[in-house]
């Protein structure tokens, strides 16, 4: 157990896995990093003459990705593009994911117990949020995470691999839900009597995204706030990093997923509900920071459905969180007991507050 995180992490030989990779210098030390839900992400610290030098080791959940191999040569393929798209502009190695290939070549090092590992460089002064604390924040997610969808438009054929099928389906999502109801193979459905009423209830709204006739775009499809990297000292949006789901999707599920996770200041586990709301200020600035970069390729179609990807959105991982309580939690990675249940409510709450706002909203992108 990592006293940092509270996180179980299986013993994994670190020193070793990072000798695997092409890694110069004396290895110090290596600990679990971050507050993702899905990998498990590790610092690695080395002496390289005299200079200590960071670097991301991760372990891809290959119980999350059925495909890990599919999925490196998606981000190789994706840093690649983006990397030859920055090359001549100033800071690009902090502005790009670098892979650093593994000794064999690869980009990736399969271990003797079959777990996937790849390694980055660590991108220095520059850090994640868990949760938004300025309308500045969230203008500079929004317009990164904007650029990221504007230099992946031209990204050469083949169509990249979907890492997880249907991820952004919101109908299926719903009818996992409705099958985890159904089975409640942990009996935990009768701690959840409201929120699984509230999901019912809202099901009509499941296939409203799919029956807009919204183009298919190469998108990140998880930009929660912590996946992009501020800049310590300007507080610019460098870096979109967590590219395992990159992949075809709609532009919408990007600027949604934004709405979800910048505009409440409330952390996506907090148990008062009552900090939970979305804050008009921030959606103004997210609106204005995705327009800056994505304005230029959304359709109309795009544009009216700006605030209703971020209700259906947050609804959707809603109804994950959901669907993972009732499935005895073998999904996202939990820390305490109801974790999921206590995520998904804060999405309902947060979903509740964008319906309330609305109209304002869907005014305020009109005159954009
Ligand atoms: P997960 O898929 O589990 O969310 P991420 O790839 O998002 O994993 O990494 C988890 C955290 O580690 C990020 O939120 C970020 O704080 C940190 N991180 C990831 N990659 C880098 C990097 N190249 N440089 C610095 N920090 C990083
Ligand atoms: C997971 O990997 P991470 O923690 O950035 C999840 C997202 C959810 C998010 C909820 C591959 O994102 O889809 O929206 O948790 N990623 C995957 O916080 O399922
Ligand atoms: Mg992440």
């Amino acid at each position: 157990m990592s006293k940092a995180t509270g996180i179980m992490h299986p013993q994994h030989d670190l020193r070793s896995v990072a000798g695997r990779f092409q890694l110069y210098g004396e290895f110090l030390s290596a600990g679990p990093y971050g507050t993702g839900h899905i990998n498990d992400t590790y610092c690695a610290v080395f002496n390289q003459g005299g200079t200590t030098v960071r670097y991301i080791l991760q372990r891809i959940n290959h119980n999350v990705f059925k495909t890990p191999v599919a999925l490196m040569e998606n981000v190789q393929r994706v840093t690649t593009h983006l990397n030859q798209k920055v090359a001549h502009l100033p800071d690009s190695s902090r502005s790009v994911l670098t892979l650093i290939p593994a000794r064999d070549g690869y980009s990736f090092y399969r271990d003797p117990d079959g777990n996937y590992w790849r390694a980055y460089v660590f991108i220095e002064n520059a850090q994640t949020y868990d949760a938004v604390e300025s309308p500045q924040q969230a203008f500079q997610a929004a317009r990164a995470f904007g650029q990221f969808q504007q230099l992946l438009a031209d990204l050469p054929a083949p169509r990249l691999h979907d890492t997880i099928p249907n991820f952004h389906h919101t109908p299926s999502r719903f009818a996992k839900l409705e099958a985890a109801i159904a089975a409640d193979s942990a009996n935990r459905a009768r701690l959840a009597r409201a929120d699984i009423e509230f999901a019912l209830r809202h099901k009509p709204i499941t296939g409203v995204l799919l029956a807009a006739g919204l183009p298919e775009r190469v998108t990140h499809n998880d930009t929660k706030l912590n996946n992009v990297m501020l800049d310590n000292q300007t507080g610019a949006g460098i870096c979109v990093i967590d590219l395992d789901t990159v992949m075809p999707g709609l532009a919408l599920y990007d600027f949604g997923d934004i709405v979800r996770t910048s505009t409440s200041p409330a952390k996506e586990d907090e148990r008062d509900l009552s900090k939970v709301q979305m804050q008009f200020p921030m959606f103004e600035a997210l609106a204005r920071g995705y327009l800056a970069t994505a304005g230029e390729f959304l359709t109309e179609a795009e544009r009216q459905h700006l605030a209703f990807s971020g209700k259906l959105i947050t609804f959707e991982i809603g109804i994950r969180f959901l669907t993972d309580f009732l499935e005895a939690d073998v999904y996202f990675k939990v820390h305490r007991e109801g974790h999921n249940l206590d995520r998904c409510r804060t999405q309902f709450k947060l979903f509740q507050s964008i319906e309330h706002h609305e109209d304002a909203m869907n005014k305020l992108v009109q005159g954009l």
